[in-house]
């Protein structure tokens, strides 16, 4: 059942859609396997279980010919030295996608399974993810990361993808800002 046409009110600055459809949000309890450094992430987790992110889409839904529309916000932080990022997926149908930053200062991580490509993201920049690269996305800075995603709606989300094949790299936190560091899972 298609939707009817709509305005939906976009706040960059504010990082909400008006109306909004459903909302997610990630604890750090939810992204267990992401964090190199397990123990720590297990601290983590059963300590304060702090939101790493959350994600808000507006009413347009995920199927198939729809074009959905969501903004995640990535709170600053690390984990064992790893600054905080979305679990990540592959879209199965292979479609692609593309993130407009809004506020904070992030990356987006991409790997089709031998390259791994990152975009220094920031308010104003779009981020392209071609079909069959997998993607997450990371706050590098201290304050939080949004951006607003669009994508279609039949593209689908697979978390198993990023699970067992990693995405190449890791998002290091160092003396000055961050760097990227061969995979190891
Ligand atoms: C985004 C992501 C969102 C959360 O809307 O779904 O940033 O990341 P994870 O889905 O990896 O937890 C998107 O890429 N949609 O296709
Ligand atoms: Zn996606």
């Amino acid at each position: 059942q298609p939707v009817p046409p709509m305005r939906i009110a976009f706040d960059a600055a504010a990082a909400t859609l008006s109306p909004e459809g459903p909302t997610l949000t990630r604890r750090m309890s939810d992204l267990e396997g992401l964090f190199a450094d397990h123990d720590a992430w297990r601290d983590a987790a059963e300590g304060e279980n702090p939101v790493v992110y959350s994600v808000v889409s507006s009413p347009v839904p995920e199927e198939d010919r729809e074009l959905p529309q969501s903004i995640t916000t990535i709170q600053p932080g690390t984990t064992g030295g790893e600054f905080w990022m979305t679990k990540g997926h592959q879209h199965p149908n292979h479609q692609g996608e593309i993130y407009l930053g809004l506020h904070g200062a992030g990356g987006l991580l991409m790997f089709d399974g031998e390259r791994t490509e990152w975009i220094d993201m920031a308010p104003g920049v779009i981020g392209y993810i071609p079909p069959g690269w997998a993607h997450r996305s990371v706050n590098v800075g201290d304050e939080p990361y949004s951006f607003l995603a669009v994508y279609p709606g039949g593209a689908g989300h697979d978390y198993g993808w990023v699970l067992e094949h990693g995405m190449g790299h890791r998002v290091i936190a160092g003396d000055s800002g961050f760097s990227l560091t061969d995979y190891t899972r």
